[in-house]
């Protein structure tokens, strides 16, 4: 049974938008009221995902969520509620939210090799902290039940009860000396971000790895820096990522960066962790540039790639550390810019947009599956019925809602996904 390592992308949502919902998300607050681009951002999404077929890789996709949210409007009473004041246009705003396209929030994965029962268990994260993500939860953990049915293979389990908040695969990374042999599963958890909320509880990453059934001897617990989330990292991912045996991380996304290593180096003694220090590039450039939300893949040649937005590569400080580290025989074989600028409007990056998933594809319902012939169909179906551009203002209009739902209904009938209508 051979395992691999799929990415689930999510798919941009047709009600995509920048209504400027996330504290601590540098991105999300500066584009605030901007005017966004739904059917662009979705054909930029589906491009990464063509570039990383074309890679020779294995790609799976994630439908957008029912927006606007009939179940949230109801039950916070906005359902035939016209005129709002500031707070309740937010609240409709969460319930237009499409943030369910970071698909790195949706859940943890722990790979069937890591697990006592030998399945590949899924948790749906909660995403408490923000009110328009908090939503997320049922609708995604009823899309994941749906994609990983088979239970011979995957067990999908609900979110951690809402005391403890849990943002998913964004705040875990998994090494191993290939994907399908036992790996090293890293937790990180925040405490403290200043005037910005840690949104990943440590009590939430010890109930995920005790559900997931875990080995306790290859699991690591490490806290995330408080500067980082107080500069911007709200998730770990922002500053540090994993693949394999190669972590590639910021020299200040761990609150104990030396401790961390060694207990990794302990674990995993062929592990290379390559760090960036701060004096070549700064914690608030790699934060702007998302240097570190990268898809960081193993390409069929063996060779790691690292796939980066366009502006890491327009950033100066992280293209000379780049060329540098290539140039030097680092780990990093080949550095792959794309564009996906209207998701990273809003703080999502190429590594946002997909959930990892190591697992047979046989053994995974196909229509969550993506080659040529059906990205062409998404990409038809995007172009004929997501709209070309939402301003915030247009937000709660009837008229919108109704090709928004429009938009999410077609895509289903295209991929033959009655059960999530
Ligand atoms: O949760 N942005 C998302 C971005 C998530 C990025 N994911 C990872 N790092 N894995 C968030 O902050 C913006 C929504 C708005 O402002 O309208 C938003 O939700």
């Amino acid at each position: 049974m051979p395992l691999v390592e799929i990415n689930f992308d999510g798919l941009v949502g047709p009600s995509h938008n920048y209504a400027g919902l996330s504290l601590g998300n540098l991105a999300s607050a500066n584009n605030a009221g901007e005017v966004s681009y739904p059917r662009a951002a979705a054909l930029q999404g589906l491009g990464k995902m063509r570039h990383n077929i074309a890679l020779g890789l294995t790609q799976g996709l994630f439908t957008p969520l029912p927006r606007p949210n009939p179940v949230l409007l109801k039950a916070l009473g906005l359902e035939n509620i016209d005129e709002s004041d500031g707070v309740q246009r937010r609240l409709r705003a969460a319930a237009w939210s499409a943030s369910s396209m970071w698909t790195a929030n949706a859940a943890t994965v722990s790979p069937a090799p890591d697990t006592v029962d030998g399945r590949c268990h899924l948790t749906a994260a909660n995403l408490v902290t923000m009110p328009h993500r908090s939503q997320e939860w049922p609708d995604t953990v009823r899309q994941l039940r749906l994609a990983f049915a088979n239970n011979q293979s995957f067990e999908v389990h609900d979110a951690v009860p809402p005391c403890f908040g849990d943002e998913g695969a964004a705040n875990h990374m998994r090494m191993c000396a290939s994907h399908d042999v036992p790996g090293l599963e890293i937790f990180v958890y925040g405490t403290t971000g200043g005037a910005f909320p840690a949104r990943q509880h440590e009590q939430a990453s010890r109930a995920v790895a005790r559900l997931h059934g875990l080995n306790p001897e290859r699991c690591l617990f490490v806290e995330q820096a408080s500067e980082a989330i107080a500069a911007g990292a709200f998730h770990n991912d922002v500053v540090a990522v994993a693949n394999e045996r190669v972590l590639f991380t910021h020299e200040q996304a761990f609150a104990d960066p030396e401790g961390t290593y060694a207990a990794i180096r302990e674990r995993l003694p062929e592990a290379e962790i390559v760090v960036v220090s701060a004096s070549i590039v700064s914690l608030g450039d790699a934060i702007r540039s998302y240097l570190f939300n990268a898809q960081l893949l193993t390409l069929p040649s063996g060779e790691m790639g690292l796939v980066i937005p366009l502006e890491a590569w327009e950033t100066p400080s992280v293209r000379s550390w780049l060329e540098g580290h290539v140039a030097s025989n680092g780990p990093i074989r080949r550095v792959l810019p794309v564009d996906v600028r209207q998701s990273m409007a809003n703080g999502g990056g190429p590594a946002c947009l997909r959930l990892r998933v190591v697992a047979d594809p046989a053994t995974v319902d196909p229509r969550f599956l993506l080659n040529e012939a059906k990205l062409v169909l998404v990409e038809q179906v995007v172009s004929e019925h997501w709209p070309e551009q939402i301003d915030p203002a247009d937000i709660g209009s009837e008229s919108l809602a109704r090709s928004v739902i429009k938009a999410r209904a077609a895509l289903l009938e295209a991929l033959a996904l009655p059960e999530l209508a």
